[in-house]
This record gives C-alpha cells, structure tokens and sequence, in this order.
C-alpha cells in the first residue's frame, strides 16, 4: 500500500478511537468512557477529493503485556531475531478460539503493525505514568517498526513531563494532542511534525497537510453558498390563507402564523443538518427540541438580542443604505413586529399599514363573504429578524467548525459574540450586505445569491481578511 498507514495503539482508554475519530473526520467511530470499547482492529481513511490520504487502525488496549514480553523473551534466541519473535507470537496466537485467546487484544493490535503499519502510541497525560506502560513501550520496540507517541490531556496536563521523559526513550518523536479541541491548524502541525520522522511517507503527508486547509477553504465557501440560499428562502418566505366565504377569523390567522413559523424552523433545521454533513458530521445531534421550548426560538423576540445587531448598529446600517439609495429602509417595529402580514385585496386595504398593530381581534369579518380575498402572512420586513437569521446560521457553522469529530455531546445553539459578526466586513460592504437582505424579500437573482455568498464567506473567514 502506498498510503501512509499508522497503527494506534496503547493501554484501554487513552482516547485512541477518539483520535482516530478526529483525524479521519469520522463521527461514526465507536468512543466511550468504558475501558475496553474496542476490542477488534478497524481501518479508516482520511478521504479528500476521493482520494484516500492516509490510513489509521484503531485497535484494541493493550490487557497482558507483561506476559507477552514474557512469551517473546522466551521464544527469541538472539537481538537480531526480535522483529521476527513478534511476527511468531502473532502467528501463534491468531486463529485460536476467542474463549481461549489469552491475547486477543495484542493479536489485534499487534497484527497490523507486523503488517507494515507504522506505530502511534497513545497515553494519557492526567494519569501518572507507570511500569506497566514500559512493557508496553518495550513490546513496540521490539516491533522493529518506526513509532512516535502522542500524549493525550483526557483530565488535564498534570504528568505531561514525566510522561515526555519516559517516552522519549522509546519514541522518535512525543507530541501533545488533544482529539476533543485542537483545531485544523494543530492537526496540520501534528501531520508536518510527522512527516519529518516517517521520510518514506514525507510527501504524501505534507500533501495532506496543504489539502486540508483546501478543503477547509472550500466548505466555507459552500457553506456561504447553503447560508445565502437559506436567507433568501427564509426572508421571501410567505403564506396567503386560501380563498374562503367564511371570511378570515382569528383561527385563520393563527393558522397562517403557524404555517409560517413551521416553515421558517424547518428551513432553519435543513440548513443545520446541510451544513453538518458538508463538515461531515452525518451523526451529529442537534438540540431542536431545546431550540422551541426553553432556549430561545426563532420567534422568541426577547432572545433576538442574542443573535441579531444591536439596536444602534441597527439603526446606523439602515440610515447608510437608506442614504445610498435614497429609500428609507425599514428597520422594523421592534415588540410585536412579527404581525407584519399585510393583508391583501378588498379585505381592509387602509389597515394594511395599520397591520402591525391591530390586534387579532379587531378584525370583524368573521362570517361575512369575503370571496377572491386573501390574508398573508410573511415576509417580515424587519430588518433585524433578517439579521437573527443570520446570526444564528453563522453561529452554526462556527460551532461545526470548531466541533472535532471525537466530540459526541449534543449540539446547543450558543450565541455568539454580536459585535464579531460584522467584523471582517468594510463599511460598504455592511450596507450592501443590508441591501440584500431587504432584496430577499422577493426572490434574489443568481448575481445576488453570488455577491451575499461572497459577503458570508468574507463575515466567517477566520482570518479575518477585512476587505478594502
Ligand atoms: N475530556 C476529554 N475526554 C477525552 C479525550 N480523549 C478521550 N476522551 C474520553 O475518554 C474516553 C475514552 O476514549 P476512547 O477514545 O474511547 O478511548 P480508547 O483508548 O479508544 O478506549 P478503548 O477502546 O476502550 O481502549 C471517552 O469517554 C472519551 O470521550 C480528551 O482529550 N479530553
Ligand atoms: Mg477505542
């Protein structure tokens, strides 16, 4: 095989699967806080552009290495013959019956590195290092095949250097790692750092390195791409109650506003689950009940402050676009703006404008034929509600982002910091971002689809590129 391949072995519950989870990019890689989760060894590939990259083997913990030094001191004759004891041993004990396997776990994890797979050894520096990982050092070393260790903080850093002084007797190369929270960039450093110790595998793994942060370009771009699709759906969305003799009762408008919000929570809820699986996170679970209920709703106005402008940013960004195209732009009622519905033919014409703030109840058709007439609902002129849409969309993608694919907690939405979501974008680029959001109140054309996706890549570019 030419693709770099790497055995990831160690002691039960080190956090090995959740490694391999996080460099593979696979969510479906069975992790727990059980010691003895795995217990056979499986291969998974880093794929990009269909091309696999490299490969991992997670592997069962070691559960008897005392006893397997002992076998291999007592089977080998000779230093020299020690690559070959191994291959032996391995052998010996490979098609016994499970029941009766003493070393299975060794058989497993052994078996892929006498197959050629290179060694990563992982430990975890919360817990003291002891002699009972030297036997597992000196099995590896016996191996023959090149190795580095990786220490992993699970409950913090405290015997990160004992751990380094001991490992470095036995590894070419010892690096911290931590699958839950190190970032894109640390598993870059991880692969070049790597690559400098396995020279037959060089290139490949710094063209994994440089591929990487390709890929991480282009899902921000799709993700743009999905984002200004999803505004454009959701901010033109409306709904019209069917024609009806009955006139429009309370219950009708209560049925539109439902209709309304379903859909807007439905379109929200498939833009979180595209941008998922874009970022390839097909079993993430996303706390939607909690969305409705207790956590702030899409149409919980009170809560709008989390994801939205502030008011003044609000007022001073429509004040601009309103100067640069000499309109005056809405930027919404505040309280009860959501009742924005206008309603539309002979039905109340002069109240239209008045709409936002009749209440319900004030409308006395009931009963009365009002044929060929049509109430709608949507879309909200409210220039902040576009702006909590878009928060929050935001918010989503820099949560998957961030989110390694060892992590299993299920997602919350969580704010974020408001003033930050304009912060890559000039001026200019603010007002005509305002622009379009007003525009998708009728359907954006493909030319503004494209400039709204260009401003949603540049408002999350980590690196903060602020255009001139
Ligand atoms: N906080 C924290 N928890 C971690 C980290 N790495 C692993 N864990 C947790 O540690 C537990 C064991 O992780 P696994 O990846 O299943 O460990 P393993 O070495 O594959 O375990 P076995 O297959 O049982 O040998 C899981 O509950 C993980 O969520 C880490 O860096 N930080
Ligand atoms: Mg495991």
């Amino acid at each position: 095989m030419s693709e770099p391949i790497f055995a990831i072995v160690g002691h039960p519950n080190q956090g090995k699967s959740s490694i391999v989870s996080t460099l593979i990019q696979q969510d479906s890689i069975g992790i727990s806080e059980e010691s003895g989760t795995t217990v056979e060894a499986s291969r998974h590939s880093l794929v990009i552009d269909g091309q696999p990259m490299y490969h991992l083997v997670d592997t069962p913990g070691f559960q008897r290495p005392r006893q397997v030094i002992d076998w291999l001191e007592s089977h080998c004759g000779s230093a020299a013959k020690r690559q070959q004891t191994v291959t032996e041993f391995v052998n010996e004990h490979s098609n016994l019956p499970v029941e009766s396997n003493r070393f299975k776990s060794e058989v497993e994890l052994l078996k892929p590195i006498v197959d050629g797979a290179a060694i990563i050894y992982v430990v975890d520096g919360s817990v003291p290092f002891s002699s009972q990982f030297e036997a597992e050092m000196a099995i590896l070393q016996w191996t023959g095949q090149p190795r580095i260790a990786l220490i992993n903080p699970i409950g913090g850093e405290a015997y990160i250097h004992d751990w380094q002084a001991a490992l470095s007797q036995y590894f070419s190369l010892v690096k911290v790692f931590n699958p839950m929270t190190d970032n894109l960039e640390k598993q870059q450093q991880i692969l070049r750092s790597v690559a400098e110790i396995f020279t037959q595998w060089r290139d490949p793994l710094l063209d994994c390195a440089k591929k990487l942060q390709q890929v991480s370009g282009k899902r921000l771009q799709q993700s743009s791409r999905i984002i200004a699709g999803f505004l454009n759906e959701s901010l033109g969305y409306k709904v019209s109650a069917p024609e009806t003799t009955d006139g429009i009762t309370q219950a009708t408008v209560k049925a539109l506003e439902l209709q309304y919000q379903t859909r807007l929570r439905q379109l929200e809820a498939d833009l979180h689950k595209k941008v998922a699986q874009l970022y390839t996170h097909f079993n993430l679970e996303i706390d939607h009940e909690s969305l409705s209920l207790d956590y702030p709703d899409l149409f919980d106005e009170q809560y709008w402050y989390l994801f939205g402008l502030s008011r003044a940013k609000l007022v001073g960004l429509a004040g601009s676009a309103g100067a640069a195209t000499g309109v005056v732009v809405d930027i919404g009622v505040g309280g009860s703006s959501l009742m924005l519905g206008a309603a539309i033919g002979g039905v109340a014409s002069a109240a239209t404008a008045a709409w936002a703030t009749l209440k319900p109840e004030a409308w006395k058709v009931r009963g009365v034929p009002v044929a060929g007439k049509k109430l709608q609902y949507g879309p909200i002129a409210d220039l902040q509600f576009a702006f909590v849409l878009l928060g929050r969309a935001v918010a989503f993608v820099k949560q998957v982002t961030d989110r390694q694919h060892a992590q299993r907690s299920v997602l919350t939405l969580q704010q974020s910091k408001k003033e930050q979501l304009l912060a890559n974008l000039s001026a200019n680029q603010q007002v005509s971002l305002v622009m379009l959001l007003k525009k998708a109140q009728k359907p954006l054309g493909d030319s503004d689809i494209s400039k709204l996706s260009g401003l949603l890549e540049t408002m999350m570019d980590s690196e903060g590129k602020k255009a001139e």
